[in-house]
């Protein structure tokens, strides 16, 4: 008889997603624990496995306190066993928890820095688990003792939890390598910290990230929501993922050349919405909030005009509608060309466009020239001057100011020089 499993971690309980309305309860990893509790119960699963960060942090002992208890005894009360290691964010929050809604079908493996391993039996069949848990906010290189399964040779199914940043050496989160896991005799790893979903190891033993099942920002794109596997009498493992997040977030690149009119850029972008819906469609199904940063590509004469066009998609709560799932769009990006024929020979020019045109080369070729640093230089004082703003204190506290990467600024950047180029050659051939 086959054993079945679902997989989550790093659910981040307290937090809410980035870019959605904040009144929403599908804004919620609540909400997410709520379906996921429903999941497990549904399709009738023997373990339901969670890898460490669960809790976002310690302040949310309150707020996790009920719909932890609520979840555990539905599913206390629908016999599913439920195993967990805590990670970097719940250390301490996890322990308690655990040990507040106590029930003997609730188990947080490895407490104290330690592997413990744990026989249950299920269908005829005993399944060894091996856990490890954060004993503190950080662990670095070598102080987690490499997993070893108990005893050679037991022909049980040895299953391991783990939190932690496999193949991050200098990490601060429990750096692990591959090859400590592929060594310890464990036929399946269960891993939490990366959000992104990733199989790091096919089979033999099979060794993956589920992922976070809940999307929190737009760093986090793609399809997210926990792993069911049903594992048979050969051992042989499936294993599907079930797009249960609640908000999902999408980039989307739209090509403007030759849109002439407003009336045109509607059309245009529309249609690619419903294009990337239509690629979207079999995993909408739990969808409350897609949320799309677009960016524009391609050449157009009248940058300005464009951006303006593309500003009011921002300032509605959805553009679209499918299904149960409502599309806005959080952010519209310009990465758009240059509308000039010759950029290398306007940037020999001591003219403000050639300056533009020698600053947006410089961009393009991972360069720096006085000009572009000094306009880094600028911008970096800018944002740290607006992370001190009293108006978006709310915001920072939160968690939801992100900070801009090097490329990201220099993308930024090229926008701007960009749709001034067109702009200045636009009034000089008008
Ligand atoms: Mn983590």
């Amino acid at each position: 008889m086959s054993i079945r499993i679902l997989c989550s971690a790093d659910l981040h309980l307290g937090k809410r997603s980035a870019d959605v309305p904040q009144d929403r309860p599908e804004a919620s990893t609540r909400y997410t624990w709520d379906r996921l509790v429903e999941l497990a119960i549904a399709e009738r699963v023997d373990f339901f496995l969670l890898t460490g960060d669960i809790i976002d942090e310690d302040n949310r002992y309150y707020e996790s306190l009920v719909p932890m208890g609520q979840g555990l005894s539905r599913l206390l009360e629908a016999g599913v066993e439920v195993l967990m290691v805590s990670g970097n964010h719940d250390y301490d929050v996890l322990r308690q928890l655990v040990r507040d809604t106590a029930s003997e079908h609730v188990h947080l493996l490895g407490q104290d820095g330690r592997w413990e391993p744990m026989s249950m039996a299920r269908n005829g069949q005993v399944i060894e688990f091996l856990g490890w848990s954060f004993p503190s906010r950080h662990v670095r290189a070598g102080e987690m003792a490499s997993p070893v399964s108990p005893g050679p040779g037991s022909g049980n199914l040895r299953i391991g939890l783990l939190h932690g940043d496999v193949g991050v050496e200098d990490s601060l989160y429990n750096p692990v390598k591959i090859e400590q896991l592929l060594a310890a005799g464990v036929d399946l790893w269960v891993l939490g910290h990366i959000h992104k979903p990733d199989t790091l190891h096919g089979e033999n033993p099979l060794v993956f990230y589920p992922g976070s099942p809940h999307a929190l920002s737009a760093k986090e794109s793609g399809v997210h929501g926990p792993v069911l596997l049903d594992i048979d009498a050969s051992r042989n493992i499936r294993m599907k993922r079930i797009p249960l997040s609640p908000v999902r977030y999408e980039s989307l690149e739209v090509d403007v050349s030759g849109v002439e009119s407003e009336e045109a850029f509607r059309r245009r972008l529309m249609e690619s919405v419903r294009e990337q819906l239509d690629l979207l469609e079999d995993e909408l199904e739990a969808v409350a909030f897609l949320v799309l940063t677009i960016t524009l590509r391609g050449s157009h004469a009248r940058t300005t005009d464009l951006l303006g066009w593309a500003g009011g998609m921002t300032e509605v709560e959805a553009i679209q509608q499918r299904g149960s799932a409502m599309v806005s769009v959080r952010k519209v990006v310009s990465r758009l060309q240059a509308l000039v024929e010759d950029l290398e020979a306007l940037s020999k020019e001591n003219t403000p466009a050639g300056i533009l045109a020698n600053s947006i080369l410089a961009l393009q070729q991972h360069e720096s020239t006085p000009f572009v640093d000094a306009m880094l230089e600028d911008m970096d004082k800018e944002l740290e001057s607006l992370g001190y703003a009293r108006v978006y204190r709310p915001l920072s506290e939160a968690g939801m100011i992100v900070s801009l990467g090097e490329e990201e600024k220099r993308a930024m950047l090229m926008g701007e020089c960009v749709k001034l180029l067109n702009e200045l050659m636009r009034q000089k051939n008008a």
